[in-house]
Parts: structure tokens; sequence; C-alpha cells
């Protein structure tokens, strides 16, 4: 239940009551916070642990007592080889074959020529390696607590066993790329442990002077396939090469080893520092003949913060990471929610209790996830960030480019984090080289290029299926250029950087539009279509009971290519340059076949006004244009608005974690702040982990107790896409307008945030009570001009560069 108590933040009464309440928690010093997530006992399952990371190092923290484990991740480590984009060589030729068939309207015959659209499938993401720490000391513990505090990113570990109070503090630097982790004993010479490091990779581990060194290869072997298992073949001399270095200092106690295990005793402090390494040297350089020097890198990472203490160490961590987590600040009014250990405080929220402070940590955290996970460039967060212990991830962990990559940085931008964004913009630079290869070999397209359902570290773009073996509903799919490329004009868009999209961002929106461009054909009505055609991932069902998947003209490839188009011509009016292919684009985009509303009001997925084979289907791809694109917004074009609710109402609110992201988003955009909060809440549903066995099971889309998003099994675009959802339910902007708390639910009649950002280079703070906005600070990076709106009033402002203003409406 949500609480209705109205605020007035004038009302004497009210003002004495906060005060109280602020000095209850100041005393107590357990403000119910957004900042932290925290429990009363260690992790068992991976879904309970807590992670951090450093963009390329992940480190997952399991606290227990009596052993630890944390499992380790390097984000550049993955299966496989550069791929060999021309796999399928003469796959084109039976482009005019699909074509024919769907003109015929023989779609059967069509989904099954679509196959021979198919190349290999992606590789896999890999995991590094487990750290165990087994104490000698065993016993039930009490006083255990644990904690991430996101406002630094380090976590905490503390608990009491027979009188002596230990103590935890673990963090993965990103200036000194180092994993530090500092043990302390409150009597001295308390701490007894054993260090073990595992690998389910074959690997060597060597032990001298203290420090461990495992080495191995990621296997070389591509992914058979989602249904089939993937074989792990590690082929020495193949593939990428990885180094993990531990070394432990301590103080006053001794450390020996045998082959396997570092052993400490009698030490008061002890110091854990971990530097990781693989030979992954570009998506085109081979990882064994041309890569990295892995073992020196991981060694002089490790040699450099060796040379610094701790405390040094964390601070330069701290000051880093905060650089880019301080930016933003948002608070929601008062909250009466008791101060709670996450997972107690997540299952109240499910009972309909109110806690805003639990939102904003769920968006607080969406931040910290992402700049935990973005920062290596060609290699963006994948479906798990960069946290997986799995030898077969879920999906492969891989890019699944028809939404989850997308989404993952849907909040990029708007949430002040741009930098993280480079990730993606990079890796897209990448897939435009392979995607030439595979805009000729599958689609017979020889201007651009395309790319496909997944991706990997490779940047491949071919469509997957292993040759023929897949369902084309979701491997035959050759829009994922499209969207990307909208991705490098959010990116200009927002910082105004014109040097980006005119050295490097311009020409790969233009090869992803070029390719469109030639992948179009006419339709019998003279319009511009796809063909072959799929809607990702959902099914058509034909009134003889044909379920299929192929078919021309479908809505969310001509959405994607209108805002390709859209965002391309503007690129180019904006560098003044192009004007001919600019006319190009302008006439095909008025020729592309219309929107259809179907005959229950809903935007209609497929050409024709067809059933849907699942009308609950978790994805709503044929609604790109209101969100993540934005061709179709209530005011401007109110009947495809309309139609894009029905779509979703009748879909239904009821789906899983990353598609929920996207849904409130879609609400949002639609300005309804009530049923974007309600879809909110819902997807901070609280999911039990993985593998535990209670009677009554918590399963389904929702929120884990270590907040990560439950597709399930754990999928991070659901965190992306809520936290994006926010921002969105309190600015949305285009080039020329900004709107301010479009989609403000009553839940959240008061607030303030500070640092979201909006198109044209704005940074916005404001607070508002009663859901009217009470103070607006607009700042500009660029200089510039906008038109702010607030419900029905408008005002146009013009801001120099680095002007900070106060506007009254
Ligand atoms: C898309 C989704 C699935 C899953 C996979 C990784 O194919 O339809 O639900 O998220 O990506």
């Amino acid at each position: 239940m949500v609480s209705k108590l109205k605020i007035h933040p004038m009302n004497p009464k009210i003002i004495k009551k906060t005060f109280f309440i602020l000095l209850l928690t100041s005393f107590y010093g357990k403000a119910q916070s957004t900042q932290k997530l925290w429990y009363k006992q260690p992790a068992e399952f991976f879904e309970e642990s807590l992670v951090s990371g450093n963009g390329k190092m992940g480190a997952t923290v399991f606290g227990g007592v009596n052993s630890e484990k944390i499992y380790l991740n390097d984000i550049t480590l993955w299966s496989g080889e550069p791929v060999n984009a021309n796999m399928n060589p003469e796959a084109y030729k039976n482009i005019p074959a699909i074509r024919e068939a769907l003109q015929n309207e023989n779609y059967k015959l069509a989904e099954e020529l679509n196959k021979k659209l198919q190349g290999k499938n992606s590789e896999s993401y890999a995991p590094l390696a487990t750290l165990e720490i087994s104490n000698a000391e065993k016993g039930k513990a009490t006083n255990y607590y644990r904690e991430l505090d996101i406002s630094n990113a380090v976590t905490k570990v503390s608990y009491e066993l027979d009188g002596v109070k230990f103590t935890r503090e673990y963090f993965v630097s990103a200036p000194d790329q180092i994993m530090a982790i500092k043990f302390t004993s409150s009597q001295k010479g308390a701490l007894n442990f054993d260090v073990n490091l595992k690998s389910l990779l074959k690997s060597n581990l060597e032990i001298r002077n203290n420090t461990m060194m495992m080495t191995g290869n990621a296997p070389i072997h591509e992914n058979a396939g989602y249904t089939v298992q993937p074989k792990y073949l590690q082929i020495p001399e193949r593939g990428t090469r990885f180094t993990t270095l531990l070394q432990v200092k301590n103080t006053e106690g001794k450390v020996s080893n045998n082959s396997s295990t570092l052993t400490v005793k009698n030490a008061s402090e002890v110091i854990i520092y971990i530097s990781v390494a693989t030979s992954f040297n570009g998506f085109d350089k081979n990882p064994a003949t041309e890569g990295l020097d892995n073992v020196t890198i991981a060694w002089q990472n490790l040699n450099n913060a060796i040379a610094k203490t701790f405390n040094k160490l964390e601070e330069r961590h701290i000051a880093d990471y905060q650089k880019f987590y301080n930016r933003v600040n948002l608070n929601l009014g008062k909250t009466t929610a008791p101060d709670l250990p996450t997972d107690e405080r997540l299952l109240r929220y499910a009972d309909g209790k109110e806690d805003k402070n639990l939102e904003i940590l769920y968006f607080n955290y969406g931040r910290y996830l992402l700049i935990s996970s973005s920062r290596t460039l060609g290699v963006p967060a994948n479906l798990q960030g960069l946290w997986n212990p799995h030898l077969s991830p879920p999906w492969s962990s891989n890019y699944t480019m028809n939404i989850n990559l997308e989404e993952n940085y849907w909040l990029a931008e708007n949430t002040n984090l741009s930098e993280m964004h480079e990730s993606l913009l990079s890796f897209i630079k990448n897939l435009s080289v392979t995607g030439k290869v595979t805009a000729k070999t599958f689609y017979g397209v020889n201007e651009g290029w395309a790319a496909a359902h997944n991706s990997d570290i490779w940047a491949m773009t071919n469509p997957v299926g292993q040759f023929g073996k897949e369902d084309p509903m979701w491997a035959c799919w050759p829009m994922a250029g499209a969207w990307l490329s909208t991705h490098i004009w959010e990116h200009y868009i927002f910082t105004q950087d014109k040097d980006y999209l005119k050295k490097e961002g311009y020409s790969l929106m233009k090869g992803a539009a070029q390719f469109c461009l030639n992948w179009l054909v006419t339709d019998k009505n003279g319009n511009l279509i796809t063909s072959p055609s799929t809607s990702p991932e959902n099914q058509y069902k034909l009134s003889d009971g044909f379920v299929g998947a192929t078919l021309y003209g479908g809505t969310a490839d001509l959405a994607m290519i209108r805002e390709c188009f859209d965002k391309t011509i503007k690129a180019s009016q904006i560098l003044n340059t192009d004007a001919a292919f600019r006319e190009k684009l302008e006439t095909a985009l008025a020729k592309l076949h219309p929107y259809q509303i179907g005959k229950k009001g809903n935007l209609q997925e497929w050409y024709f006004d067809w059933d849907d084979n699942d009308p609950k289907h978790r994805h709503q791809s044929q609604l790109f244009g209101l969100f993540p694109g934005n061709h179709i917004m209530p005011v401007k074009t109110p009947d495809l608005a309309e139609a894009s609710k029905k779509t979703l109402e009748i879909k239904g609110d009821e789906t899983t974690g990353w598609s929920k992201g996207w849904r409130i988003n879609l609400w949002a955009r639609l300005w309804d702040g009530n049923r974007a909060y309600k879809m909110f809440r819902e997807l901070l549903r609280y999911v039990d982990p993985d593998g535990k066995k209670t009677e009554k099971p918590r399963r389904g889309g929702g929120t884990y107790p270590n907040l990560f998003d439950a597709h399930p099994p754990f999928q991070i675009d659901g965190n992306f896409g809520g936290a994006s959802a926010v921002a969105e339910m309190l600015v949305q902007s285009d080039e020329n307008e900004i709107r301010l708390l479009p989609a403000l639910p009553d839940a959240w009649e008061e607030g303030s945030v500070k640092g979201l950002c909006a198109r044209g280079g704005f940074e916005i703070e404001m607070n508002w009570s009663n859901k009217k906005l009470q103070k607006l600070i607009v700042s500009s990076k660029k200089g510039g001009k906008t038109t702010l709106i607030f419900g029905d009033k408008k005002q146009e402002i013009v801001l120099k560069k680095g002007e900070n203003k106060e506007i009254v409406f």
C-alpha cells in the first residue's frame, strides 16, 4: 500500500516531525538507506552475493564466516577467436526465393528458406576463477553484518567469534586495476586461514613468495547453441590466455604454502591483492599469437598496487568512483519504512508497503552496476554485466542485440554516465567492420554494415542459428545495426560532442542507414518494406493455424529504420555533409509502409492484422518508436500513442525482468506515471535465489535479494532498464524540448533530483512538492536553446556554455 499522506514542505507541523525523525535517525545512526545493501547473514546463493567491479575485473563476494568464496571475472575473457565473418559467403543467394515465397504468401516455405540465412552462434563469456578462504577457527558467529555501500563501492563484512571481532573490507579499483581485501581481528594474531584459487577452466597454479599465479587459456571452441550445451575444449596455444595473481601481505603473522594453498597464521591484519589480465587485444587480433602480454600486465598492476598502502588504494578507488556516482542525487520525500536488511526489506516491499528509499536504492544501484561493469572500450556490459560464475552461462552471457544489450545502456546518458556508454559505442565501431561482410554475404547488400541477433567479444554480426538449425523467430533478424546506430545519436545529442559525431559517429550511423536503404524493397502498394522480416522472438498465427515468424514488412523493422534514418538525417544536417545521401534517406522515410492500427485498437506488429501466437509475449518491438525511439509521442502522434497503450494493455503487466524494465519506460513515455510506478514496484518484487528450495517459492520476473534483476535467471538488463525508467518518469527530452516531471506517480508527490541529463546537453536540478515543480536549475554543457515544458506551461531558454540558471515558470 502506498502512503496517502499529503505533505507540504511549508507546513510547520511537518517540519517539526521531520526534524524529530532526523534527530532520531542521527541518534541511532541507521537512516533507512538509499546507499547500502546490507544483510545479517552471509550469502548462500549467487543471487545473494555482493558484486563489485571496475569495468574490467569483477568480484562476487559471499562473505562466509568459516569460509569465504569470491567469484572472479575479467570482462575480456571469452571463448573463441576473431570471427571469420565470411562464414556463409553465398547465403544471400537464397534471398530471391524467400522473397518470392513471401510474395506468394507461402509463409511456411518462407520460414523454412529463411533458415538458409543463418551462420554460427556466438561465443561465450567465461568465468575466471574462484577464490576460497577457509578459516581455521570455525564456529557460529554473532553480530554478523555484511554490506555493500554503493556511495563508495566498498563491501564490508564483520562478525564476532568467541569474543574476537573479525572484519573484512573489499573493493575493486579502476585507477589501480586491483582488487584489495583487508582482514582484521580485534585480538592479536587471531587471523588463521588457508587461501585457494580455483578455476573451472583448465589452468596452472604456482605459488612463490606469498604469491599465487594462476594461468590458463579460455576455450577456443564455439558455443554449440542454446539448446545443445557447448563442448568446452581448451586447446593449448589457442584462445585467450589469462593470469590471476594473488598476493598476501600480512602483519605480524606467518605465511607459508604448499603446491596449492597459501596459509596465513597468527596474523592481526592481512591484505590480499588480486590482479587479473588476459591476452585479449581487440576483436580482430588473435589472442594467442597477437595477444597482450597478460603475465606482464598482471605483474605490473600487482607491483604498482603493492607499493601503495591499502588506505591509499581505497582513497584513490573511492575518488575515482565518486567522480561518476556523485553526479546524480535523487530524493523522493519522506518515508516511514523501517530500517531492515535488504532481503527483508524487499520482502516487506513485495507486500505492498511503502519504501521510497528502496526505490531510490534500486535507481542508485543501476548506476553503480553500470560504473562497475562498463569501462572497457570495445567490451560493453554483457547479459550479466561482468559477473558470471558459470562455464556455460545462460544465453552464453553474450550480447543479445534485439533488446538486451541496448537496454543495458538506456540509463547511460540520462543518468549522467556518458563515459560508460563509450564501451558500447566503441563496440559498435567493431561491429561495423565484421558487419560489412555480413551485409554482403548474408543479405547481398554492398553498402554499409549489418548486425544481427547476437554478438560476442569478437564483434560477430552474422545471424545465428548454427547454419539452419535454429528457429527464425529469434535467429533471423538483421536490424541490430539500425537499433545500435541510435545510441550514437543519443551520445551526441546528450553530450553535444560534435567532434565525436564528425570523426567517428556519423560514418557508423551512415553505414547502418546504407544497409537499411539497400535492404528495403517495394510492396504491392508502392511502399518500402523489409523482406524477409521477423519481429524479435514473437510469432504470428495465421487463420489456417500456421505459426511462424517470417513475414514481410514487420512493424519493428520499419520502426527501427525510421529512427535510424531520422537520426542520420539530423546528424548529416548538423555536420553539414552528405546532402545527396540525406535526400535519399528523406525520400525513403516518406515512402516507408505506414503504421497500422489493428482491429483491437493495437499498434499492429505484423504487416497484416494477424493474431499473435502469444498475445502476452515479453517482446514489444513494434513499440520501438515510443521507446527507446521517440517518433511516437502523445502530443505529436496521439493515435499511435493510443494504439501503443492498447498494445500494452493487451499484453498485460505480468512479464519477465528486462521486459518489465522496458514497459516501465514505455508507460513513462505515455505519461502514465502511476502505471509506470505500478510496474516499477513489480520489477522490485522479491524473487527467491535460483536453487533455493522453499515450499512456496517466489519465482518469475523481479528482483533477487542482492537486487539483481531476475529474468530468471539473473540478467542485468532489467536493473538498467528499471533505473532508466526512473529518470524517464522525471525528465524526458528531445532535440528541442525538455519535459519536467512528465510521468510523476502520485506516490512521488514530493522530491528532488540533481544531475539528470537532457538532450541538447542540459543538466537538470529540481525539486517538487504536491507534484508541482518548486525550483528548477538548468545548466548547459555546450550552450544552446531548448523549450522547457511543465504541464501546460512552456518556456524557451537560451544558455551559454557552462551557464547555470534558475528558471521560474
Ligand atoms: C532475448 C529474450 C530472452 C533472453 C535472451 C537473452 O532473446 O527474448 O528472454 O533475455 O534475450
